[in-house]
């Protein structure tokens, strides 16, 4: 395995020399972020960040994500203008020398928490998902009150996304999924790149939304859709983890086998017996995942993609982009290392 760490470019917090102190890191995973969703990224920019991390130490192999533009997913509007954009991005990436590309197929909303600051006991802050605090917020007619979403949509552009998606249904958003990756997955192994799909988080639909990556059944179907290598995943621990019946470890374990885990996302979470959660600490006693069952399901199938620890609380008196502190996610990463290292 390869482990790499997410960084969002110049303008986060925490610096690639920091980053490379963390013993066990051989790269980072980023994206250009000043592009907007659906056009092109451009050459010049790739190798600036390809550069920039390079001169740090560090390996740059990875991107999360490039982003699908809704009308790809809607499969209407600019959808073939924006396929093609897509493929132009997935051959500069590969002349730049990425090896793995990170996207989801989400409607609307990526991850979807309650409260990105929710006091533990031991005095950490970490993202919560709470049901009953879901089933309140609207974002359509109430106040838009999404934590972590409030300033990406104006209320007029969603409105009008909730109307096209209310024509999308799950059968719809596979068919457009399908589309997709008839169109995207050979070029990309044109250019040495592999697509890995992020699950939905959580894995189920929300606010009337479909989602489709979401369970066992889902991950065999969209691996069919276009049978080889390059067509694979992101697994997600903590995401797909945050439905009890998903059986993580048996999962990872099996897809892995079958080499179709390109990246994986590690990250623990303490499941409620109503189906809500709390993202936790990676260490297996303080959540509902065993994280050493999932490390043991990597190294017994002879895993050599990337791995990142996933969200990280904050600690020690951190602040800064809530699931992306340098500081749990440090010692998540290490943990991961050291459960290697033993194994
Ligand atoms: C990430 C996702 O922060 C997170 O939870 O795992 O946002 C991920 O980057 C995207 O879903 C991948 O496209
Ligand atoms: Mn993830």
């Amino acid at each position: 395995m390869k482990m790499i760490f997410r960084w969002y470019g110049d303008t986060d917090p925490i610096s690639l020399e920091y980053i490379r102190q963390i013993p066990c890191m051989d790269g980072i995973v980023s994206a250009i972020y000043d592009v907007p969703v659906g056009e092109a990224w451009s050459q010049e920019s790739i190798d600036k960040m390809k550069a920039d991390i390079e001169a740090a130490g560090l390996k740059f192999e990875v991107i999360e994500s490039v982003p699908v533009h809704e009308d790809i997913k809607l499969g209407s509007g600019r959808c073939d203008e924006y396929i093609e954009n897509y493929k132009t991005t997935i051959r500069r990436l590969g002349n730049a020398g990425i090896k793995v590309i990170c996207y989801n197929f989400m409607p609307v909303f990526d991850w979807t928490r309650t409260q990105l600051d929710k006091r533990l006991p031991d005095g950490s802050t970490a993202l919560v998902c709470y049901n009953d605090q879901l089933a309140d917020m609207d974002p359509i007619h109430g106040e838009l009150s999404l934590p972590g979403w409030d300033a990406s949509y104006k209320k007029e552009d969603l409105v009008a996304l909730f109307e096209a998606y209310s024509h999308v249904d799950e059968e719809k958003l596979w068919s457009n999924l399908e589309h997709f990756l008839k169109e995207i997955i050979p070029v990309a192994k044109e250019s040495g790149i592999k697509m890995a799909i992020h699950p939905d988080d959580p894995p189920r639909p929300i606010f009337g939304l479909p989602r489709i990556i979401t369970c066992e059944e889902n991950l065999d179907r969209f691996l069919k859709l276009v049978d080889c290598e390059e067509n694979g995943l992101t697994f997600c621990v903590g995401s797909l983890g945050c439905d009890a019946k998903n059986d993580t470890v048996r999962l990872i374990r099996k897809y892995s086998e079958m080499g179709r885990v390109h990246f994986a996302h590690v990250r623990n979470v303490k499941l409620l017996p109503d189906g809500s959660f709390e993202e936790s600490s990676h260490y297996t006693p303080c959540g509902s995942i065993d994280i050493k069952e999932i490390i043991r399901a990597l190294k017994e199938t002879n895993f050599t993609g990337y791995i990142r620890p996933d969200h990280g609380r904050m600690i020690w008196g951190e602040t800064g982009k809530p699931g992306y502190g340098l500081y749990d996610r440090a010692l998540g990463a290490m943990y991961m290392a050291g459960l290697w290292e033993a194994l």
